[in-house]
């Protein structure tokens, strides 16, 4: 067969990229989004996430938790208390680009990213991807600390009650471990989604 001189062959590596994308764009797989500000206007910030995260071609956001007030873990000893959420979501993208979408949206609400730990306008980890596990440097899922906090196992517990964390077990009997210590309360104002 006489190649076609319009076309340009691609390499193996496109043709696998090209079907990933393929096969992710006929099968919904679900995510985990954890949300956290604690500078500037922290409900209209994290109010502001959901609704540029609902806005993205690809996701669609099927929970919203409810909004806990936490302390601060980790990072400066005296920095403002957090307002924390998590979101589930249905996502055709690959975790790459989830991940990028994540911080595009931090970086709309003026992240600036400083002390490690430290005071943030908006934080958006992806704190669980389908049944992924994987170690890599742009994005390690299951979140690496997603077990042990629970400023994000009390909101995903309430997001999505039958969760379950890839090698560490249900959301519910993590958290019943490690304890509410540190969460101040569930705030009465709850985010929504866009109409
Ligand atoms: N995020 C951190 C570090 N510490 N503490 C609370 N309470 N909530 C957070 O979202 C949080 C934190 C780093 O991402
Ligand atoms: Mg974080
Ligand atoms: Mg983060």
């Amino acid at each position: 067969m006489s190649s076609d001189p319009t076309t340009t062959p691609v390499s193996p590596e496109v043709e696998q990229q090209v079907d990933e994308a393929d096969s992710t764009l006929h099968n919904p797989r679900r995510a985990v989004i954890a949300l956290g500000s604690n500078l500037g206007n922290r409900l209209e910030t994290l109010q502001g996430a959901v609704d540029a995260l609902e806005d993205t071609p690809g996701v669609r956001i099927k929970a919203v938790s409810a909004v806990y007030e936490t302390e601060g873990v980790g990072g400066p000893e005296d920095q403002p208390a957090y307002l924390n959420a998590v979101l589930v979501l249905r996502t055709t993208l690959p975790p790459g680009s989830l991940l990028e979408r994540a911080n595009a949206v931090e970086d709309a609400f003026g992240r600036v990213r400083a002390v490690r730990w430290g005071p943030r306008t908006l934080d958006v980890d992806i704190v669980a991807y389908e049944g992924v596990v994987q170690d890599a440097a742009e994005l390690t899922l299951p979140h690496p600390r997603a077990h042990e906090r629970a400023f994000v196992l009390a909101p995903w517990l309430d997001a999505d009650p039958a969760a379950e964390i890839p090698g560490h077990g249900p959301v519910a009997e993590l958290l019943a471990s490690v304890g509410e210590k540190g969460v101040l309360r569930r705030a009465d104002i709850s985010l929504h989604l866009p109409e």
